[in-house]
């Protein structure tokens, strides 16, 4: 750890670095110096990323210019370079290897502990989308490509499922009953994305309230961080993939699924944030949003429960079964969205133009 840390340029000596937050694919360490800074360092997943030179020209690319035009130092993410000046190490192992600063007085939150956190995250994704409306798209990379391509994770799930390579399939029927069941549904985003009908835009595609930094005291919203998945897709993959986490009545990964639910009124307050924040949304967004929701819940159960199927290569575990665990949440959550359904399409068509 040292020979990495000496490649950054910091302010002071190392005093600590030690493993810090919640992120599945990620490993992140909090780095103090004697000068009272702090950093985030991460080592980044190669399962996850296959072309992390091109993911870190992401990264910077995005964080110069929403910081060209922030006013506050603390309303976007900046990187840390090497003394050499590039902006991640690649250490004698073959990992790669990224420093942050750590946004000065600011905390992350694993759950929304009022509706107006969940209020301001909404602001900062929607914000996040509005800066990087004239960002020029064609210049990303595609870091995970077909990410939320729902069609193509059910190809990866037959796949795994086919192979079946640890004998887990046998205990998941009703699992594998449930995702089978809305195989047909699940393409529907990717089908309106594919024939032009919704516009692409440059999307943030991991939008967990884990991944925004609050100010500590105010506890609003500061700037967005996790930008590995940064690329061009839909809004409905942004407004979905925070329903999922930050409208849940439970954790991710809650055992007791009598827990789970869709709070409604937090999907509200999400929408009265987002909506405003983004602008310039058309209608046939806005009116795919509650899509957006059930599917990347949809989605994500799907991944983690392909992951459990795999033999747990791609999220990090902390105990056996956290991946049917998290799996089962999600899908919990989808059959409360479906029973709800009416509903949230109501609530989101309040904000059509
Ligand atoms: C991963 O890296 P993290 O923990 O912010 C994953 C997301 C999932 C999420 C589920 C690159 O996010 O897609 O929605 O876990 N990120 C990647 O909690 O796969
Ligand atoms: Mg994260």
């Amino acid at each position: 750890m040292k020979d990495i840390l000496m490649q950054f340029c910091l302010v002071g000596k190392v005093l600590s670095c030690q493993r810090y937050g919640e992120g599945h694919v990620n490993q992140t360490y909090l780095v103090i110096t004697d000068t009272n800074q702090r950093y985030i360092l991460q080592r980044l997943s190669r399962t996850a990323f296959h072309d992390i030179p091109g993911l870190m020209a992401n990264v910077a690319a995005v964080t110069d210019f929403l910081s060209a035009r922030s006013e506050n130092p603390r309303d976007c993410m900046h990187l840390v370079c090497c003394r050499d000046g590039s902006t991640y190490y690649r250490d004698g192992e073959g990992e790669y290897w990224r420093m942050l600063d750590y946004v000065p007085d600011s905390i992350c939150l694993q759950a929304a502990e009022s509706p107006e956190d969940f209020y301001q995250s909404a602001l900062a994704f929607g914000r996040f989308q509005r800066m990087l409306n004239d960002f020029p798209a064609h210049t990303l990379t595609e870091t995970i490509p077909n990410f939320h391509n729902t069609p193509d994770r059910y190809r990866i799930f037959h796949e795994v499922l086919r192979k079946d390579p640890l004998g887990r399939a046998e205990g998941l029927a009703d699992e594998i009953a449930f995702v089978l069941a809305r195989e047909a549904e699940a393409g529907a985003l990717q089908s309106m994305r594919d024939s032009g009908e919704l516009p692409l835009r440059v999307t943030h595609n991991d939008t967990k309230l884990n991944n925004v930094m609050f100010d500590e005291k105010t506890r609003e919203a500061l700037c967005v961080i996790d930008l590995d998945t940064v690329m061009p897709g839909l809004v409905a993959y942004d407004f979905g993939d925070s329903i999922r986490f930050g409208a849940s009545t439970g954790a991710e990964d809650e055992k007791d699924l009598d827990k789970i639910q869709v709070d409604l009124s937090l999907y509200r307050r999400y929408l009265e944030g987002f909506i405003p924040a983004c602008g310039l949304l058309t209608r046939r967004e806005i009116e795919t949003l509650p899509l957006g929701a059930k599917l990347m819940t949809l989605e994500c159960g799907l991944r983690f429960l392909t992951d459990y199927l795999d033999g747990d290569h791609y999220f990090g575990i902390k105990r056996p079964e956290h991946n049917l665990d998290r799996a089962r949440t999600q899908f919990k959550l989808v059959a409360d969205m479906e029973r709800k359904w009416g509903e949230m399409q109501r609530m989101a068509e309040e904000f059509l133009p």
